[in-house]
Parts: C-alpha cells; structure tokens; sequence
C-alpha cells in the first residue's frame, strides 16, 4: 500500500506551501487529503486504477490528478518545483520537533535562519526568544529537539555524551558502596560521535550500585537490571551501561570495555603469542590458568610486552608497533593549553564583547585570547571592512591594558574566495595579529578546483591558519571535495598550521587526518570557532583530536609561550 508514502507527500507539500507563506486555505487542502488518505482502509493505488479518487471527500480535480501521478510515476512534479522554490536547509528545519513550517518561515524571515547549525546557535545564543510566537521555552524546544533530531541517527556528538557521562559520574560517587569507577568506550576514547555511553565500577555490593544506578534522576526507562550489569535510555535517549566488577579485574574490565573492539582483538592475539590468555577478568596462563594481572590497565600491556596505551590511542591504528618499541608519543594534555586562536565576538558573528571573552579567558587562565571575526563579504555573518577593523584594534589595544596576564590578539578569519583570492588585500592583512584563512562559501566544487583555491590561499605570505581545513559539519555537511594530501603539502611548504577546530560537530581536520599531516611534519592550532563564552569549554574536544591524531604539546602552537607564538605568526 502507498498510502502512508502518498499522504507523506501531501503532508511535505502543505509544508511547503506553509513555508512560502501561501495562503491557509490552499495548504489545509491538502492537510485534509492527507489525513483522510492515511486513515484510508482501502489501498489508494485500487482507487487510481478504478478511476475513483474524487469519490473521497475533500478529493477534487487538481488533486486528483496530483495523487495519480504520484501514485503511477512515485514523483510529484509540482513538489520538485516547491522544494526549488525555498531555501533547501527550511526543510530539514521542518524535522525537527515541534518546529512547524510557520516558524520556520519567521526563522528564516526575520533572522535569516536557513540551515539547522544556525538554529542551534541563534539559540544558543538567546536570539529567538525575542521573536513574535518564541520565548526562553522556545529555544529550550528547540534545542533539545535538534538534539533528538541527531539522535536518531543512532549516534550523538561527543560533547552531548560528554555532558551526560560527567553529570552521571558525579551522582554515583555519591554511592558509599563504588571503589573505583570510570568512563569506559567511545567516550573514554574521545571519538568524535559516541553511540551508547559505558560505565564501568568496582563493588562488593553490586546490587546496591545497580539501585543507586537506576534511581539517577535522569533516567527515562530502565532497559535491564542484572546483578552486575544495568542498562538505562536517559531522558535525551542516550544509553548508558553500566558493569559492576570485582577489584581483581578492574583493569582488565576497563581494558576490556573500553575497547575499541579492533584494538582488543589485537590485543588478545599478542596476549596468545606470550602464553596468556586476556579477558574481561584478567590475564591468566593460558594452560595453567594461574591470575597473572588484571587490577590495571598498565600492568596487563606490560605483561604483554608493551608499553601502555592510551585509550584515544587504541584504535589499531599502528599504535601496538610502536608500543612495543616503547617508542609512543607523549600526548598533550589537557591543560598544556595557553589559549585559544579562533573566537568570534560581537563585531561579527558572536555574541560577546572583547571585555567579556577577555575575562572568560583569565578565568581559564589563558595567557592569551585569538579575536577573529569574519572578513568583509561575509555580510550574513557581519563581516568586518576597513573601518571596523581600525577601531576593533583601538579597543583591543584598551582592552589588553585592562588585563597585564592575558595577551588579546586581533585576528581574522578571511575568507577564501572561490576564485582563491582572499577577501581582504594584503595592506589590510598586515594590521592583524595573525590571519586564518577559511572557506565559508562555495563548498561544492569539484576536487581540483577546491584545492587549488585553498592553496592559492595559503600561498599569500600574510596567512597563518587554515580554519577548519575540510569543512565538514558532522552528521550534517560533508566534508569538501578536497585533496587532503595536496593541502597538507602545501601547508609544509608555505609554513601554514593547520587547524583542529574543536567546535563539536566540526573536529576538523579530524584524527585520521591529524595523525597524517603530523607525519608530514605539520604544526597545528586549536580553535574553538567560539560564538559565545560557553563554547570556550569546546576546547578539550579539541585536545581530545589532537591526542587521537597522536599529537604531542611541541606539534601544537597553542601550547607554547607568547614569545614562540610572536615568532612563528610574524607579529
Ligand atoms: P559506541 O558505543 O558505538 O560509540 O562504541 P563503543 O566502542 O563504546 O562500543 P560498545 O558500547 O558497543 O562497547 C564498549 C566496549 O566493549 C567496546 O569498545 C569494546 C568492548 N566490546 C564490546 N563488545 C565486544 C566484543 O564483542 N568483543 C570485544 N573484544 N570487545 C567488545
Ligand atoms: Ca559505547
Ligand atoms: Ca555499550
């Protein structure tokens, strides 16, 4: 039966409509047809065929003839022509929960709103509520229904994760009967999307945890309770397991259950060859089955004649040749960081002064702050020209006497033009602090053309960073056509660094890439792409890339004294 996919149709048209802003009569037409035809108990493709559509209530001519072709052919001509009509991005905005396509016509009417990544930051940001029909409860909706929306692609963003482990963390110290817990799977390894978050605990009174476990106030159904293993859906769907082991096998539970699952099956094999056996409870003898280790991670990879592995690491991506040599890198950590190049504020896009980044950057203890707002022909996102630039400078030059323990830098992020021109001349250039270049229109070129934009770029002598190098958007943009190899190159050749930007839903370059372009010899900058003081915190997933690109503190600028910085941008 095709019903539900014709009344869909039907549904997604009136939507449509809604969102041009037709009139009310012409889309409840079809509202109504839809609801009739999916309450339909007879198969609308019978009535087609028998020439009977027009006998259903609210069925007339034009529909008629509408469903027929839609029926026979499986298109609609006239919804190809609609969809060409708006902004393509209003229609996935139409996905998301509870936003129906009258608000999405006053998102993108009165803000401009045409793609869901914007939503999310006007939200964020508190820049809807002051919409006619919006409020604090709105964007709060709106938030979490974007959240869902990614949801139920199985898997969420690190950061979402981030939140609900950490936050569930802190509620099961507070249980008397837990030695020792920790964060155990994707998310220990950082990886950029998480699908279910795991908890691994030790106990003598598991059940006692297991009850504690699933009281968490969060939780919006229990999906098991064992004895020493629990799973619960929070209530923003995400899963959390949790296991419950003795002290004997914590390390090799955590080992275990930290994964990723190709790294253990390595792991098991290596364990073999030694004469063992690896796991969940421990290492044993593999013919005697005598306990050898198990109560750390660290005393089972050197039983096994290795060096010990981080967790971002464990991804068999050549991490055991080298951890046999001892030869691994030290990662950076997390607070190597001195400060962060890529923040936006209110003279663009973002939604804070240079006073307030300034102080958000103290309280992190930063020793220094990158400003970078948009080049010129950026308008939707105020891009800065001439004039602005003069006087942004002047205030920073206030500002920086205000605060003797923190450097603000003014910088910029130009852009790339598609003819791989920069949006700002050379003369202009000189006067920042330091220049990031980045594509933010155009993406859809073919690969060599896109390359070679971006490298025409990176071949100007006043440029710095590449910004987010490939462009990706998560779960939402893919990455540009680009020859990643060519811009890692040219990036050795022109003394570019390139970025990680840390904004959740970008981590580009991403790892695979990191770790490439390491071994080229490239240095790198972390951003945030801040757009308000809240995401300064990004940075950690920032870090959390670098570690899994195998990077260590000298491979990042961002950890250096401002005298190095100075050095290596030309200020
Ligand atoms: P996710 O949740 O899809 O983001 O990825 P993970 O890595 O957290 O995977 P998950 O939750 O299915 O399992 C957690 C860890 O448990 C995994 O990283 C390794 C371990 N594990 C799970 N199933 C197996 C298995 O069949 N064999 C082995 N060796 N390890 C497993
Ligand atoms: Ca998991
Ligand atoms: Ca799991």
């Amino acid at each position: 039966m095709k019903n539900q996919f014709v009344a869909d149709t039907l549904y997604m048209v009136a939507d449509l409509l809604d969102l041009k802003g037709e009139i009310f009569f012409k889309t409840r037409a079809y509202r109504m047809a839809a609801q009739t035809i999916e309450a339909l108990d007879e198969d609308i493709e019978n009535l087609v065929h028998q020439g009977r559509l027009k006998s259903i209530p609210g069925i007339g001519e034009a529909l008629a003839k509408k469903i027929t072709e839609l029926v026979k052919t499986g298109k609609l001509g006239y919804l190809e022509r609609l969809k060409k009509e708006v902004p393509p991005g209003l229609i996935d905005l139409l996905a998301i929960q509870g936003l129906g396509p009258r608000k999405v016509a006053a998102l993108y009417k009165n803000r401009g709103i045409t793609s869901i990544q914007e939503l999310q930051q006007a939200a964020r940001n508190g820049e809807l509520r002051t919409l006619e029909g919006f409020g604090e409860i709105t964007e709060r909706n709106i938030l979490r229904g974007i959240q869902l929306l990614q949801k139920t692609s199985g898997r969420v963003l690190l950061n979402v994760a981030y939140m609900d482990g950490m936050k569930y963390l802190i509620y099961l110290h507070k249980c008397k009967k837990i030695k020792k817990i920790n964060i155990a799977g994707s998310l220990r390894r950082m990886k950029e999307t998480i699908g279910d978050i795991d908890i691994l605990a030790s106990s003598e009174e598991p059940s006692v945890v297991m009850d504690h476990f699933t009281h968490y106030p969060d939780v919006a159904q229990i999906l098991a309770k064992g004895r020493t293993k629990s799973s619960v859906l929070l209530n923003d769907h995400l899963q959390v397991d949790l296991r419950v082991v003795e002290e004997k096998s914590y390390g090799a539970a955590l080992q275990y259950f930290t994964g990723s699952k190709d790294h253990n099956v390595i792991l098991r094999g290596f364990a073999i060859k030694k004469g063992f056996k690896l796991n969940e409870y421990g290492l044993f003898d593999k013919t005697t089955e005598r306990y050898i280790a198990g109560r750390t991670e660290k005393e089972i990879y050197k039983k096994i004649g290795m060096q010990y592995i981080e967790p971002e690491l464990r991804e068999n991506r050549g991490e055991f040749m080298v951890a046999k040599k001892k030869m691994l890198p030290h990662l950076v950590d997390y607070h190597e960081i001195t400060g962060d190049f890529h923040v936006h504020s209110s003279w663009s896009d973002g939604s804070d002064s240079i006073e307030t980044i300034a102080s958000a950057a103290q309280r992190r203890g930063y020793v220094f702050i990158g400003i970078t707002d948009h080049s010129q022909s950026l308008k939707i996102a105020n891009g800065l020209d001439q004039e602005k630039i003069q006087k942004k400078i002047n205030e920073i030059k206030k500002i920086n006497k205000k605060f003797p323990n923190l450097r603000i830098l003014c910088g910029t992020e130009c852009d790339i033009r598609t003819d791989g021109t920069l949006d700002y001349t050379d003369k202009i250039l000189k006067q920042f602090d330091f220049v990031y270049i980045g594509i933010h229109t155009a993406f859809k070129m073919d690969r060599e053309t896109m390359t070679k934009r971006i490298i025409k770029g990176m071949d100007n002598e006043q440029v710095n960073f590449l910004a987010h190098p490939t462009g990706r958007l998560i779960g939402k943009r893919d990455p540009y056509d680009v020859n990643i190899e060519q811009i890692i190159d040219a990036a050795k050749e022109t003394d570019t660094l390139l970025e990680i930007n840390a904004f959740p839903d970008r981590l580009d370059l991403d790892d695979i890439h990191t770790k490439l372009a390491k071994e080229q010899g490239i240095r790198f900058v972390l951003g945030t792409d801040s757009h308000s003081i809240n995401h300064l915190d990004f940075m950690k997933f920032g870090v959390a890339t670098a570690r899994r690109g195998w990077l260590e503190k000298k491979d990042i600028l961002n950890t250096s004294s401002m005298k190095e910085i100075e050095k290596i941008v030309g200020m």
